[in-house]
């Protein structure tokens, strides 16, 4: 089979969907609260982000993906949401938002929407409504009669404790896979479907050019709610990860919603739990018509039982991951790139070495997701090198799942108190990720004139942007690079992927091909000098092409490695 990523002969195919806007694209995501607040609340909001628009553009992104703005009781920092046609108070108006795509479009850059739609928030009016027994939303929502000491399955919620709660106004329970002010909606109902794609379809109409689906995989939950076996990691998974329907859903929604529209329109299905023989069903030609979606193997190397066992992670293995995800997708499929976002902590943290080489490894991690086959994704503050945040104790703490977590550790008796969770706090806890923007060295990071709803990395003082932007030696001018690099280059985006060195404890060498043209990328993934020789059928005439070290311009026999170095090696 040919690869359907590799242009036609002759053909410039930009606009076909084997070369579709989103491959070529650099994605930069926002997270609303954190970003830049503009009125002195202490929160980021959208004109904050309208002000940054250019700068954003600077860094050479080509589309935006927005957390979500919609009003919600931010019981979950907004993926509860009460209203789907309201952008929350906090973050300003409909007319501010329409402000900020006309801002992007005006500069090329697109704009993804959060689509959350396996649950909303219990204060929607639906939720309220259904809670009243009224028609037709009763049936909107998982409810169960029964004793209300005993919950009707055993199924967990991924923020802790029971996926059920009890409600005294309805007398019945409820189901919730995470929080229980987000209540699951009932997806088996065909009104449900269709008010979620109408939703859908006015957003579409409003200009926008894509949805990243919040948690898409665990829409449809089988009939009876049966019990899960609880001993695997979350109970119940097996029964509401890729459930029995999702597929029927799915194609259902993207014949409702985005193909109706005639524009290519971007999705990125958020599926934990997939293999890449289930993301085939998702993206792959005879799937779904999804663009592409959000794996979870690679950031859980390592992991024990739940995420907060995690423990040292190897290269080999983690190579072992990436390869199988770009062989796999390769011809069938797309992949996305990420090693962080707002659920992650920091990658220079998790994967690289945010101390002494803070720096240079942070720019051979983006090195590595800017030259994988796949849509690289841009977490706000990566561009920096921003690092995991300390939290002192659990009143720093805002995370809903981060609290939970040591509430119930210390509850069981686990932990004695938050000194004995401190350390897996820091390291893998969601709000270690979603402290303000760091724009400047002045109060509150530039990021606010108010109090910031959550502590800042006092780091800020030394690794922010406006540093960054004016340092030739900093990480975000180093992206900017990367970016430019990754859109003149077609052999980046769409050239074959071959491992090689696949046991190398820490080297990590892969060449990309397409046609002619011919890349070789090598990353010493430690803080020791390493040495390799060239893979034999690499051509040693290849030319540098970026590197976050002096480094030979021509490739030659053998690589002498400083610490965290990267290279990419392109034929000229
Ligand atoms: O963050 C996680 C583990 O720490 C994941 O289990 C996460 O909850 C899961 O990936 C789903 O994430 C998405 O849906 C959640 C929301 O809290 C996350 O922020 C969102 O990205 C519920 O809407």
């Amino acid at each position: 089979m040919s690869n359907p990523n590799e242009p036609a002969d002759g053909a410039d195919g930009s606009t076909e969907q084997p070369r579709a806007w989103w491959k070529r694209a650099d994605i930069y995501q926002i997270y609303p609260r954190s970003f830049n607040d503009s009125d002195g609340d202490g929160i980021g909001d959208i004109p904050g982000m309208i002000e940054n628009v250019p700068y954003l553009d600077e860094l050479g992104v080509d589309a935006v993906w927005l957390s979500p703005v919609y009003a919600s009781p931010q019981a979950d920092n907004g993926y509860d949401i009460s209203d789907y046609r309201a952008i929350d108070d906090q973050y300003g108006e409909l007319a501010d938002w329409e402000e900020l795509l006309a801002a992007l479009h005006d500069r090329d850059m697109r704009l993804i929407m959060d689509l959350v739609v396996n649950h909303t928030s219990d204060e929607h009016e639906w939720f309220q409504r259904s809670r009243a027994g009224e028609e037709p939303y009763d049936e909107f929502y998982y409810w169960r009669e029964g004793d209300p000491a005993e919950p009707p399955n055993n199924w967990d919620s991924f923020f802790g404790g029971s996926a059920w709660s009890y409600d005294e106004t309805r007398e019945a329970w409820y189901l919730h896979l995470f929080d229980e002010k987000q209540p699951d909606l009932n997806w088996r109902n065909p009104a449900v479907r269709e008010a979620v794609y109408e939703m859908m379809r006015w957003w579409l109409q409003k200009g926008i050019d894509g949805f990243r689906m919040d948690v898409i995989n665990l829409l449809s939950k089988p009939e009876g709610l049966p019990d899960g076996d609880p001993d695997g990691g979350l109970t119940g998974a097996e029964h509401f990860m890729n459930g029995p329907k999702i597929h029927d859903y799915l194609s259902e929604m993207m014949a409702e919603t985005v193909e109706t529209v005639d524009r290519e329109i971007m999705t990125v299905g958020e599926t934990p739990g997939v293999s890449v023989e289930d993301a085939q069903e998702f993206v792959g030609e005879d799937g779904d018509g999804l663009s592409m979606v959000f794996q979870f193997e690679h950031v859980s190397v390592g992991d024990g039982d739940s995420k907060w066992e995690a423990g040292e992670w190897h290269l080999p293995a983690f190579k072992e991951i990436i390869e199988r995800w770009q062989t796999g997708l390769a011809e069938d499929g797309w992949n996305s790139i990420y090693l962080s976002n707002h659920d992650q902590p920091r990658m220079v943290s998790r994967f690289g070495d945010d101390d002494q080489y803070r720096r240079k490894s942070a720019k051979l991690l983006g090195t590595f997701t800017h030259t994988l086959q796949g849509t690289p994704f841009v977490y706000q503050g990566e561009e920096l090198g921003m690092t995991n945040t300390p939290f002192e104790s659990i009143e720093e703490l805002r995370d809903v799942e981060a609290i939970n977590f040591v509430e119930e550790a210390i509850a069981t008796g686990d932990a004695e108190s938050y000194a004995d969770v401190r350390d897996a706090i820091e390291a893998v806890s969601r709000d270690t990720a979603r402290t303000p923007m760091q724009w400047t060295d002045g109060t509150h990071a530039g990021f606010t004139d108010g109090d910031p709803w959550i502590k800042l990395n006092p780091n800020y003082t030394s690794v922010n942007a406006e540093r960054e932007r004016t340092d030739p030696a900093s990480v975000w001018q180093y992206y900017q690079d990367l970016i430019a690099l990754r859109e003149e280059r077609d052999v980046l985006v769409f050239g074959d992927f071959e491992l090689h060195y696949p046991d190398h404890p820490s080297v990590f060498a892969y060449t990309r091909t397409l046609g002619d043209e011919r890349g070789l990328i090598v990353l010493n993934w430690s803080g020791e000098s390493r040495s390799i020789d060239v893979p034999d059928h690499v051509d040693p005439g290849l030319e540098l092409a970026i590197a976050n070290d002096d480094a030979p311009q021509t490739l030659g026999t053998t690589l002498e490695l400083s610490p965290w170095e990267a290279r990419v090696y392109l034929t000229g």
